[in-house]
């Protein structure tokens, strides 16, 4: 899919550093194609790819957002709804999504994904199950061939803070390394960014980091299930068979990829 992607007003876009603006491009073109007056309960994910997302829902005028309700997957999202002047609702209110639209860390070519490096997850999770279609934005570093190769720190799994400390072992003992081939630490309980603490998700959760090697990573469904099933495990950050579509805009060709 090509495409300008110019709004629909005679403002010019800003120039953008490159991955700003495959970010942009991507957010542009899953808003063209997946968002149109028909949907009005749209949830919106996290990350810094999303705020092109609103822009462009923004862009479509007062009357395509009439009667529109948008469901955010944490706080970062919900403020961009509040501030973007939209309206804001919750999953209790509207469990059933007409197209929730994502960012992500990594992304497969069956349109596997790897989420949760900002401790959404969960939220997210939800929120891609809850909608008729799911639909990921990223750019051009996050497309791969296999799972856990662009993002060593591996898959961001969620847990009940009480048991963390055996989730951590039961990982080990699945095959999750302490140490990267590089030597950088591998299974590791995320840490805030003074490190007086675990980051705490916006469900009172902790985040470990697990990453796994290649011949694990390799079946990603497989793998989703057996961390699923540690007792502790809230979530995982892998989302499997579930993405309509995959948008990674590409600032060199201009271009916007779907799967
Ligand atoms: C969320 O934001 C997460 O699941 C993922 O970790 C991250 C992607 O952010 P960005 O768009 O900044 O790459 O979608």
């Amino acid at each position: 899919m090509e495409g300008s992607h110019q709004l629909p007003t005679s403002k010019p876009l800003p120039v953008l550093p490159a991955v700003e603006a495959a970010k942009r491009l991507a957010a542009f073109a899953a808003v063209d194609r997946h968002v149109g007056l028909k949907h009005k309960i749209i949830g919106i994910g996290s990350g810094s790819t999303v705020p092109y997302v609103v822009d462009r829902i923004v862009a479509q005028g007062a009357q395509a957002n009439l009667g529109r309700v948008f469901v955010p997957t944490g706080f970062q999202s919900k403020e961009l709804i509040i501030k973007a002047g939209l309206v804001l609702g919750d999953v209790d209110q509207y469990p059933k999504l007409d197209v929730t639209i994502d960012g992500a860390d990594e992304v497969d070519d069956q349109l596997n994904s790897i989420k949760g490096g900002g401790a959404c997850q969960l939220r997210e999770k939800v929120l891609a199950e809850a909608a008729e279609t799911w639909v990921i934005v990223a750019d051009y570093r996050k497309n791969s061939k296999l799972l856990g190769t662009n993002w060593t720190q591996g898959i961001p799994i969620e847990v009940a803070p009480f048991a963390y400390a055996k989730v951590l072992t039961n990982l080990a003992d699945m095959g999750s390394p302490a140490t990267l081939p590089s030597g950088k630490p591998g299974l590791t309980l995320r840490m805030g960014k003074m490190k007086a603490g675990p980051v705490v998700s916006d469900n009172g959760m902790f985040i470990i980091d697990a990453p796994f090697p290649p011949e694990l990573m390799a079946k990603p469904e497989e793998l989703l299930h057996k961390i699923k099933m540690l007792t502790g495990v809230v979530e995982v950050g892998l989302f499997c068979n579930m993405a309509r579509a995959a948008y990674f805009g590409n600032e060199a060709s201009r271009h916007t990829h779907t799967h």
